[in-house]
């Protein structure tokens, strides 16, 4: 059986760690594309270069010719700016919109049949931008934010009870904003609802400290954002496609009524399996939540606005 095809498209800081594990879980066969001459066949060559060492055969390919990722099963977009210190995900949106513009072409010529991952910031707007250039389903183009965001969550509650972090059930959904929405209400630990076992107050930090985590690090690194929590959650969501594991996670889908939204890209649970976002799965908030999403939508609305006007000028 012929293995998947996995196309990395940019092979910074996220897109090669994610060559890597790929590589390291024999995932599939890579190819690593960028703009910049020779750095992805660098780096493509320098991971193959420690297959003996890991023993992966699968093989991964650095190139600058967009027609080599042809028959793509997945293709997983990193291809942009990132932040600096002080920058907003929203400040990416005009160099980064002409960039997936691009990239999208490149995809729906080549790569037809693809599960598209985005990934690029701000990660709502680009999203909706590779559905309407790709012209793919809505099942196939898929953005990557609440699986990261809910890692943080629960990454931060773990450290507050000192437990494993896979005790540790929490879920992030909305835009991915400062006004995501961590969802206290279904948030348990143990099997524990984490509302009987942390402070209020502590979990109001917690919170925000977990909208911010994103900020947090760019400030540390000053010259750029996050990325290994970035690739994993990524990874994660393509094992699920090319396993067909069903695997609910949290993702920007897009929506057609569920959660009383339409018309756009927003985190919610999905069921991710061989049919890509197979299915949104509702789950019940309560009506701070239900409040705090609408609002985390209205965002994006108002995000995908500014990318018309941007496409537009
Ligand atoms: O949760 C999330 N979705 C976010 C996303 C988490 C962290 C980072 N987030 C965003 O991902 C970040 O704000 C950026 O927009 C992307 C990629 O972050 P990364 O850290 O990988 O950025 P790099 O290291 O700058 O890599 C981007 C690569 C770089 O090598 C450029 O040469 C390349 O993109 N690039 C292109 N590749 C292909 N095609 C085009 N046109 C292109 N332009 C730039």
């Amino acid at each position: 059986m012929a293995r998947s095809k996995i196309s990395l498209i940019g092979a910074g800081n996220i897109g090669a760690t994610m060559a890597h594990l790929c590589a390291l879980r024999a995932l599939g066969d890579v190819v690593l594309y960028d703009i910049v001459e020779g750095m992805p066949q660098g780096k493509a060559l320098d991971i193959s270069e420690s297959g003996p060492i890991d023993g992966f055969d699968v093989t991964v390919t650095g190139t600058n010719a967009m027609a080599d990722i042809a028959g793509s099963d997945v293709c997983i977009v990193t291809s942009g700016l990132a932040r600096k210190p002080g920058m907003s995900r929203d400040d990416l949106l005009g160099i980064n919109a002409k960039i997936i513009s691009t990239v999208g072409q490149g995809i729906r010529d080549n790569a037809p049949g693809a599960f598209v991952i985005v990934i690029t910031n701000p990660l709502d707007a680009m999203v909706t931008l590779m559905k309407r250039v790709t012209g793919f389903p809505k099942n196939r183009v898929v953005g990557m934010a609440g699986v990261l965001d809910s890692a943080r969550y629960r990454t931060f509650l773990a450290l507050e009870l000192g437990v494993s972090v896979r005790s540790v059930e929490a879920l992030v959904l909305g835009g991915h904003g400062d006004d995501m929405v961590p969802v206290r209400s279904s948030c348990t630990v143990g099997g524990v609802s984490v509302e009987r076992l942390v402070k209020a107050e502590r979990l109001d930090a917690i919170e925000q400290r977990t909208r911010q985590a994103g900020g947090e690090i760019v400030a540390l690194l000053k010259t750029g954002s996050a990325f290994y929590s970035p690739a994993a959650a990524a990874i994660r969501m393509a094992e699920a496609f090319l396993y067909d594991r069903k695997e609910i996670l949290p993702a920007a889908a897009y929506l057609e009524g569920e959660y009383g939204l339409r018309d756009l890209y927003v985190g919610v649970p999905v069921r991710i399996g061989a049919g890509g976002v197979e299915q949104v799965i509702e789950v019940p908030l309560n009506e701070r939540e239900k409040q705090e999403l609408v609002v985390s939508a209205s965002h994006v609305t108002d995000l995908v606005g500014a990318l018309d006007r941007v496409l537009a000028s």
